[in-house]
């Protein structure tokens, strides 16, 4: 049944069902079929299976080819709030079995039925927090194993707000694939919301990037939230840039109220216009409802699309990477891509001092402050002597993987400390980084791990005998690594970025003249070997052992000679890279000899260059200042959702404003920013609480500074809200 899928896929446009929830509603059951559990549509597998198996049969009646199991919500998290967490194998095998047997009824061997087991998001966000990873894998195994009991054509992940939920959903897939002895193929369907992004944030390019790491997700898509014509665009997108299968599934159009109930105003002959549009023009290979949609709707896309043969699309992902937020080709136009180098335990005395400190904000502060500064990528390292390198790790991913807009680099050698920050990361990361100094095990453990949360890796030409200093030597490492990278783990060439290490040109000896040199043949022939890879540098290395001002330009000098040869990613200091043009010719000229280790003259390279900065040279300040009033200073912090220190700048705005007054005039009108910004969808959700936290603090801070008035003589607030509503 399995291959049958796809080879179907492969000649014909397939049409899922449409909506369970509303289809059940039409019914008018009576809440003893619900057993008592008011809105638990699945409890029907168990109390009314002949009004599952007939809402399945009127869909199969007008030629639907896939139905859905009714299972969105068979899992624990969402059945304890029916008292039905031990019942969640049982429910879904139930499912299974009853979508099973409709098919059997209609299936023929000119036009076979499928049974797509539903696995919806849940209540709880991981990215957000609201549970964690392993909770939400075990979850969804045990969802998975009774649907796979109940006997499914294809697992689909639906209606997915979080990209990190979905992993976690692939990952539970590849435990029971794994336990069962076979599988199944695998959907994955995201919804995007009016604001044009996941809930969390994710715009359509960002979710792709971290999809498009796991080769096994055979069909990918869009289902929930909008009607056809909000999803247009991302369908376009998925038409150029997706190269699986693709699967379009939207609501009949956005809901109403209409005398309290939500209504979906599109037509049958509508939403069947729209989805036979979007295969025909996009590509898409998979056509179905959710909410709002009936067998009459699914009876005029049966028809519209009927004949309609797969367009084959010549789409391709440029190799990229991804936060929660935002997707990052990994080669950049005329530009190297540019990681973060401060948020590093080793590289940076401010931020080992942070950490030592436990001053998690300052930390992230400093993340995000190169993120302002430019950086595409955070290269995040905190192996720190003497401190628990794997809760660190954890506590700095937890905030950075919300809190920093660009996606994350995973800098660390220990296999633990790489899984616990890839648990916690939504996007696609780099690890940092694997080389064969202990061997190949060591190396495939984070390979390994590389695949299966989908992270593209950093592969240092380190083997059994050391560092490699030669371009032979760094060549001959690369080509072990990439066979070992591909052959056996089965990460695409794209997703490797070769680091051929840098060495520093400034310790005077002899024998390290030539270090520089040997990198940039080693990037050339790397390039030209292995195409499809990258190349990455950690910049900073060359200059070691002299001062700031000799090393930014040498730093900057060397970025760009390595650029030329085909560098493809740098960790650098941002704020300390110059472009060449601004640098003094001079200058630019004595760092290019020093790189290139011409010595002709007799005159060091290395000792004129040192010698043109003298002492009286400053480094310029080359900080954006923060704004000099206080009340602006505040004003920013609630914007930037930057906490770190507020408590300073309070205490000079309590000098000249009473607490309420700088709540109201100052920093209310911060909020108001912010509002306005998530309104117009130039601020992702994370970032928007990230000000409510800062707003939080202050008022917090404030509280105690105001006086209490008597309050008795006002009257009470009620707030309400809906369970299972997501705020
Ligand atoms: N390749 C890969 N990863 C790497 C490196 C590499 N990670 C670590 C390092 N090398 C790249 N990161 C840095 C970070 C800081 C500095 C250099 C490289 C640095 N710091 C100053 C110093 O030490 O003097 C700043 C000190 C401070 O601010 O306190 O130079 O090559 N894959």
């Amino acid at each position: 049944m399995t291959r049958d899928f796809l080879d179907t896929l492969d000649r014909r446009i397939l049409v899922f069902d449409g909506a369970m929830g509303t289809s059940v509603h039409a019914c008018h059951l009576d809440l003893s079929d619900f057993r008592g559990l008011e809105n638990c549509t699945e409890i029907l597998c168990e109390t009314r299976p002949d009004v599952v198996r007939a809402i399945h049969g009127r869909f199969l009646e007008v030629g639907c080819d896939i139905i859905e199991t009714n299972s969105f919500g068979s899992n624990a998290i969402v059945l304890a709030e029916f008292g039905l967490e031990k019942e969640v194998r049982a429910l879904n095998r139930k499912a299974a079995e009853i979508a099973r047997d409709a098919c059997g009824q209609y299936a023929s061997s000119d036009k076979p039925r499928f049974v797509a087991g539903s696995v919806g998001p849940g209540t709880r966000l991981v990215s957000l927090r609201q549970t964690t990873f392993d909770a939400l894998v075990d979850n969804y195994t045990e969802q998975i194993r009774g649907l796979m009991d109940g006997g499914i054509d294809v697992l689909l992940f639906e209606t997915c707000q979080d990209i990190l939920q979905a992993k976690a959903g692939i990952h539970a897939a590849e435990r029971v694939f794994a336990e069962y002895g076979r599988r199944v193929p695998i959907m994955v369907q995201v919804t995007v919301e009016t604001t044009g992004t996941m809930l969390v944030g994710s715009d359509m390019a960002a979710a792709l990037t971290a999809l498009d790491a796991y080769p096994q997700v055979q069909v990918i898509g869009l289902n929930c939230a909008t009607g056809p014509q909000e999803m247009s665009e991302h369908v376009r997108f998925l038409g150029r840039a997706c190269d699986r299968y693709l699967s379009i599934q939207p609501n009949a159009g956005l809901p109403q109220l209409v005398e309290g109930r939500p209504h979906y105003p599109l037509t049958p002959d509508e939403l069947a216009r729209w989805l036979r549009d979007f295969v025909r023009e996009d590509g898409v290979n998979i056509v179905g409802g959710c909410c709002g949609t009936t067998p009459e709707h699914l009876a005029a896309v049966v028809e519209a699309v009927e004949g309609l043969k797969p367009r084959p699309r010549a789409a391709s992902t440029p190799a990229s990477v991804s936060s929660l937020f935002q997707s990052v080709p990994i080669r950049q136009d005329n530009s190297v891509l540019l990681v973060g180098e401060r948020t590093n335990a080793n590289g940076s005395k401010k931020f080992r001092e942070m950490l030592a400190a436990d001053d998690l904000d300052g930390m992230v502060e400093l993340a995000k402050d190169q993120a302002r500064h430019g950086s595409h990528l955070i290269d995040l390292c905190v192996a720190y002597v003497g401190r628990d390198e794997r809760a660190d790790m954890e506590r700095f991913v937890t905030r950075c993987a919300t809190e920093v807009p660009v996606p994350l680099m995973i800098d660390s050698t220990e296999p633990p400390v790489i899984e616990a920050a890839l648990k916690l990361a939504g996007g696609k990361c780099i690890v940092n980084s694997i080389n064969l100094e202990d061997g190949e095990q060591r190396c495939g453990e984070i390979l390994d791990l590389c695949r299966t949360y989908g992270a593209a890796v950093v592969a240092l030409t380190i083997d059994e005998e050391g560092m490699a200093k030669t371009s032979e030597r760094k060549v001959q490492v690369a080509r072990r690594l990439y066979e070992i990278a591909t052959k056996r783990y089965g990460l695409r060439p794209g997703d490797i970025l070769f680091d051929p290490l840098t060495f520093t040109i400034c310790t005077g000896n002899v024998e390290d003249r030539a270090l520089g040199l040997e990198t940039l043949q080693a990037i050339r022939r790397i390039k030209q070997e292995m195409p499809e890879s990258h190349i990455l540098l950690g910049v900073s290395n060359i200059s070691f052992g002299v001062k700031a001002p000799v090393r930014h330009v040498l730093n900057s000098v060397f970025l760009h000679y390595a650029f030329e040869v085909g560098l493809d990613a740098a960790i650098v200091h941002v704020a300390g890279i110059e472009p060449l043009y601004k640098i003094d010719e001079h200058l630019r000229e004595v760092a290019r000899k020093l790189i290139f280790n011409e010595r002709a003259d007799t005159q060091d390279p290395l000792i004129e260059l040192i010698n043109a900065f003298g002492d009286e040279t400053q480094e310029k300040a080359r900080k954006e200042a923060p704004p000099a009033s206080v009340e602006e200073r505040l004003k920013k912090r609630i914007i930037d959702g930057n906490r770190s220190g507020v408590e300073a700048d309070l205490d000079t705005a309590l000098a000249h404003h009473a607490p309420l007054e700088i709540i109201n005039t100052i920093l209310l009108p911060g909020m108001k920013v912010v509002g306005d910004l998530f309104g117009s969808g130039q601020m992702q959700l994370p970032f928007v609480l990230q000000s409510a936290e800062t707003m939080k603090t202050t008022v917090a801070y404030l509280e105690p500074h105001m006086d209490r008035a008597s309050d008795s003589d006002k009257g009470s607030i009620v707030l309400a809200t809906v369970r299972g509503d997501v705020h």
